[in-house]
């Protein structure tokens, strides 16, 4: 779609200050100026369903202190898996696919892509969930070009690979990379021409200046990521952020707002924490601009929102089946 500039500018160059500005406008204000964002791009009534699959759950070399699956976190009551074989993963999608998801994502617990068995496995995983007409995403850690090209080759539709917080928050959360790491991957994914799913996560003990500071790297990435999961922590037991008390709802619409209003053309996704919101909640994150959802029991390795509840939520708002 043709960019609309005088009510919503495509820009590149938001600065902190501005989105700090934005985010904490009053929140009528706020609501109704991102609500007419997201109708100038997006029909609101299409909510995209995701469904999320842990192809290689746990023992991950890298140190995020809000992930489940890092081993350093050894108090984290969690089974380690080996892959996944590609036939049970791609059974899942067409399960996921009739129950109403358009879009599968596909998880690994690495620090980095490694060539070999596994990695073959996974481009297996792409090829299966692509020949059965739904769009695939995979997030693996890091990557190389070679290997970005053969995840294109495979028929990949966007690859995850979450900046997370503000630059400055960040070495607070992981110490094993950098966000020059992240940076790099980012770019090794659009030069192969694979769509960036690209996002973060709020209610780390960060402030709305680092809030403000994640939206302003993502919106600095050109073109803006195609996709922009906004995730609400899930205080895992066992995990440094197991004491982080739940993100309140109306920070998460802040949050929500602020990215639509930031990346207008984006799909910005409603992820983790779901489960700890109400449906008036959630009502309100897809008037001022989320429109998609993870469907389905589990998110990676911790449970979803319910699917009942899901499916009245949706069929409230109008979302389309
Ligand atoms: N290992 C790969 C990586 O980190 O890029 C892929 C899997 S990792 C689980 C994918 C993303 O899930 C992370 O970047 C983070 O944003 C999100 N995530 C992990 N644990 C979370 C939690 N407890 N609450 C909210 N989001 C979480
Ligand atoms: C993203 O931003 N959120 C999803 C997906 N990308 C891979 C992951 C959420 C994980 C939540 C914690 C868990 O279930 O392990
Ligand atoms: Fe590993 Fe990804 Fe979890 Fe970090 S977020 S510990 S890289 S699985």
């Amino acid at each position: 779609m043709e960019p609309r500039p005088a009510l919503a500018p495509v820009r590149n160059d938001w600065s902190v200050d501005e989105l700090v500005e934005i985010y904490e406008t009053p929140l009528l204000d706020l609501i109704d100026h991102a609500a007419r964002v997201h109708r100038l791009y997006h029909d609101p009534r299409d909510i995209q369903r995701a469904s999320l699959f842990s192809i290689k759950t746990g023992g991950c070399p890298e140190d995020c202190a809000y992930c489940p699956q890092s081993a350093h976190h050894a108090e984290v009551r969690l089974t380690r898996d080996r892959i996944m074989e590609p036939a049970t993963v791609v059974a899942a999608a067409a399960e996921a696919k009739a129950a109403g998801a358009s879009r599968f994502c596909m998880g690994a617990a690495w620090r980095e892509v490694r060539d070999g068995a596994e990695f073959d496995a996974v481009l297996e995983m792409v090829r299966g969930v692509t020949a059965i007409g739904m769009e695939s995403c995979v997030t693996l850690g890091m990557l190389r070009p070679d290997q970005a090209r053969r995840l294109a080759e495979a028929g990949l539709t966007a690859y995850n690979h979450n900046l997370d917080t503000s630059p400055e928050f960040y070495t607070r959360i992981v110490g094993t990379r950098t966000y020059q790491d992240r940076l790099a991957t980012l770019g090794v994914v659009r030069a192969a021409g694979i769509k960036l799913c690209c996002g973060g996560i709020i209610g780390m003990g960060e402030s709305n200046r680092d809030r403000a500071a994640l939206i302003q790297m993502l919106a600095a990435q050109s073109p803006h990521p195609e996709s922009v999961p906004i995730n609400a922590l899930v205080a895992v037991p066992g995990t440094p952020l197991a004491a982080r008390p739940p993100v309140e709802a109306l920070e998460l619409v802040r949050m929500v707002a602020t990215a639509r209003i930031a990346m207008p053309q984006s799909q910005v996704r409603l992820s983790a924490g779901r489960r700890n919101l109400t449906p008036e909640a959630q009502v309100l994150c897809f008037l001022v601009g989320a429109n998609s959802i993870f469907s389905g029991e589990k998110l990676l390795t911790t449970p979803n929102a319910e699917e009942d509840g899901d499916v009245a939520l949706l069929r409230a708002v109008g979302a389309y089946p």
